[in-house]
């Protein structure tokens, strides 16, 4: 039998691991990894060598499925199945109005192809309701990069003297990343990492600080009261390169150790020497994992880090947190959007997201569904999300998806939210289409890439695909005039005056650009004064804080004591686990052997006083929800926390969290911090 193998890269997590798939007569059956790809050298992680058992899976979504009224499934075509979303969002249109229709495209379409070609078909639709993950994840660490310095830079580990890893495990979430970051730790760097958990990583830390989980901003003024106070930071920059130091002085001389320390739990002293080794040791760089985007103060308390980062001289230099522009491919944006009559859900609550980002802000799509608030959201088209399990309050999405007038789902398997549809669409795998990936803004490498289409899946459909046909038979035809995907392609690659073979023919990839270093110094920073905004206008004209003000977890014992007393325990929801991706995966036997089951972790006197050991099945309740799962111990956390791997269907960790109590800046849930009560479960 005649076996070939080509040459891509991992299309599952931005790592982009280089990938070498062995093809036997149309079948994918064996990936390991490409020795020869610059970043990732050879290593894949479990997910990646699970790529067969996914393209192969039994349970993949193969046909397009209509419900029926009686709530059977039946099989349809794909002509069909684009004609009858086509009817159903155009007879909500008409009644309604463009903006009762919503689009969301989750995780899956970070950095990918087709994400841009969804937003341009809203735009041709008229609606402003187009969204993505990004409502809850990763752009609120972009709005405070932005806010403070203009835009969010990349943190140069492999090149730095001293990390700092706030609520940040790239061991498990980044392995390529963790690889490079490896090399500056055996070169010596200094590792800081701030996490309530003891994670292996922290066990190798030179100062593991574990605040209470949603406290990071006090924690990161705590350090600025120390850099500032003791002069550590960059005297000549920041003379020349900020705004309102003298403010940022008077803020934090309320945070003095002591009451860091009353607030995050951690030891003054402990704060102290972090705040030290980072200022001493230059080149610096840190990094706000996801649990700092999931906290109710967050862009305030990534703002902290940030000025932290900037102050200490450690800007835009090798080493410490560099600006790398991404590919300037070819915008898909169109001039106007047309016909749109109402702004975007969040727009009016979260004014500074939507003008940053452009997009709706989905954790109020319940609310818009449900209560007609602000306006009544009517039809939802989800490409690669599974919002009834990973958007917050889930019981309540789950309601908001059973009353729309017309939900589709398009995905590679059938899910929670698959299930509420009217309509779900069978995806290709990125293994059986074609799609650019950009090193740049997780690398700092500007490097971009073809991820060819290896398989040909007659039945399935690229996202790109659907979007596109849906377009046409809209009538936005003169929007979307390519036939194929690696026509597009080759329209977005022309300002940078490359083509889809040159790509081909470097399945590496090709350097697009050299990063200079202090880029400021000849253009300034990308913010209104060209300089680093410690104290910023554009929060002040919104009505926010200006400075990087530390706000309380909106629940927690001190700002919600009454509701503490009820529901005792922290617990934090933004952890994950090696094997899966948020709500991917537990269908992949090689990877649910590597966790069975759904877990809660609690430190050993926690488990003491609950009455509880290793393998109890107990529930655990939030305001808004519970759910069952069993204990695992894990020494070192701290007592009172708890945490809890988000994504499973069965103890899905959302019921927990809440969609109303958001970071007033981004509108992101506080995913990090819930107050929850745990009960043994006998028998
Ligand atoms: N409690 C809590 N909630 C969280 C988080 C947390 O830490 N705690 N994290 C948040 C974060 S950071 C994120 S990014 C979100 C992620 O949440 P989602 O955006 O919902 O992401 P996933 O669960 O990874 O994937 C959704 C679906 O996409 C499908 N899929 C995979 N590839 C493709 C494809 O190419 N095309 C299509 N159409 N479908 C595909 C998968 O099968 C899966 O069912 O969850 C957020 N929710
Ligand atoms: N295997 C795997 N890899 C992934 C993903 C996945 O689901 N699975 N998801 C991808 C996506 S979309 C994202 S956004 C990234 C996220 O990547 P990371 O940001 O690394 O995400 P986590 O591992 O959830 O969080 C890191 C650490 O934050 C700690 N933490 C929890 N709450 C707090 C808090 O309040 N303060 C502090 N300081 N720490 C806290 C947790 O204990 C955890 O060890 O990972 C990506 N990579
Ligand atoms: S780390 Fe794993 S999932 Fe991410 S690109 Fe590499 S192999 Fe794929
Ligand atoms: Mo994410």
């Amino acid at each position: 039998m005649e076996r070939t193998t080509a040459r891509t890269v991992c299309g599952i997590c931005n790592g982009s691991c280089g990938m070498l798939v062995t093809l036997e007569q149309g079948r994918v059956v064996a990936v390991r990894g490409d020795a020869l790809h610059p970043v990732s050298r050879g290593y894949l992680c479990p997910k990646g060598l699970a790529v067969a058992e996914m393209v192969n899976a039994p349970d993949r979504l193969r046909r397009p499925l209509r419900k029926k009224p009686s709530g059977e499934w039946e099989e349809i075509s794909w002509e069909d199945a684009v004609d009858f979303a086509a009817e159903r969002l155009s007879a909500v249109k008409e009644c309604h109005g463009a903006e009762a229709v919503a689009v969301h495209v989750g995780q899956p379409g970070v950095r990918k192809e087709f994400t841009p070609y969804m937003e341009r078909f809203c735009q041709a639709f008229g609606t402003p309701n187009f969204s993505t993950s990004g409502s809850h994840c990763h752009l609120a660490k972009v709005m405070a990069g932005r806010l403070t310095y203009g835009g969010l830079p990349t943190a140069d580990f492999a090149n730095s003297n001293c990390i700092a890893l706030w609520g940040y495990n790239p061991q498990v979430t980044n392995p390529p990343l963790m690889r490079s970051m490896e090399r500056a730790l055996a070169k010596g760097a200094r590792l800081i990492v701030i996490d309530p958990r003891t994670t292996p990583l922290a066990r190798r830390s030179d100062i593991h600080l574990q605040p209470r989980p949603g406290t990071d901003g006090a924690l990161a003024l705590g350090m600025l009261h120390v850099v500032v106070g003791e002069k550590l930071y960059d005297q000549g920059f920041v003379e020349r390169w900020t705004t309102g130091f003298d403010q940022l002085v008077e803020l934090v001389a309320f945070y003095p150790l002591e009451k860091v320390a009353a607030i995050t739990g951690v030891d003054p002293e402990a704060i102290g020497a972090a705040a030290r080794l980072y200022a001493g040791s230059t080149p610096a760089c840190s990094y706000p994992g996801i649990s700092l985007d999931l906290q109710t103060n967050g862009v305030q308390s990534i703002r902290a880090i940030a000025i932290l980062q900037a102050i200490t001289g450690n800007l835009d230099v090798a080493g410490g947190a560099r600006f790398v522009p991404p590919a300037p491919l070819a915008s898909l944006q169109l001039a106007t959007n047309l016909g749109g009559q109402r702004p975007a859900i969040g727009q009016e609550r979260f004014p500074l997201f939507q003008q940053m980002h452009g997009h709706a802000q989905s954790n109020l799509y319940a609310d818009a569904i449900l209560e007609g608030a602000p306006y009544p959201l009517k039809a939802l088209v989800v490409s690669g999300s599974n919002p009834a399990v990973t958007w917050p309050n889930a019981g309540k999405v789950k309601k908001a998806l059973g009353a729309l007038d017309f939900l589709a789902v398009m995905d590679n398997f059938p899910t929670e939210s698959s299930r509420c549809a009217d309509l779900v669409l069978p995806a290709a795998h990125f293994l059986e289409r074609n799609e650019l990936w950009d090193a740049s803004s997780v690398f700092g490498v500007q490097r971009i890439g073809l991820a060819p289409q290896l398989l040909v899946n007659q039945e399935c459909r690229s996202d790109w695909e659907f979007w596109c046909a849906l377009a046409k038979r809209l009538g936005f035809a003169r929007h979307f005039p390519w036939e194929n995907e690696l026509e597009a392609i080759g329209f977005r690659l022309q300002p940078m005056g490359l083509t889809v073979d040159e790509l081909r023919a470097h399945p590496e990839g090709i350097v697009f650009q050299q990063n200079g270093e202090r880029k400021y110094e000849k253009n300034g920073f990308a913010t209104p004064s060209g300089k680093v905004e410690l104290y910023s206008e554009a929060l002040a004209r919104h009505g926010y804080d200006p400075l990087p003000a530390y706000r309380e977890p909106a629940e927690s014992p001190l700002s919600t004591p009454e509701l503490a007393g009820r529901y005792p325990l922290i617990a934090t929801t933004a952890v994950r686990n090696f094997a899966y991706f948020h709500s991917r995966y537990r269908n992949i036997p090689s990877l649910k052997r590597r966790a069975p089951q759904p877990v809660v972790e609690m430190h050993p006197e926690t488990a003491a006083a609950l009455g509880v050991v290793a393998g109890d099945r107990v529930t655990v309740a939030s305001e808004r929800g519970s759910i069952e799962l069993a204990v695992a111990i894990m020494a070192g956390g701290l007592p009172g926390v708890v945490s809890i791997l988000h994504g499973w269907q069965e103890a899905n960790s959302n019921y927990l969290t809440d969609d109303l109590k958001l970071d007033p800046i981004s509108g992101f849930p506080a995913d990090c911090a819930v107050q929850v009560r745990i009960v043994k479960l006998m028998g």
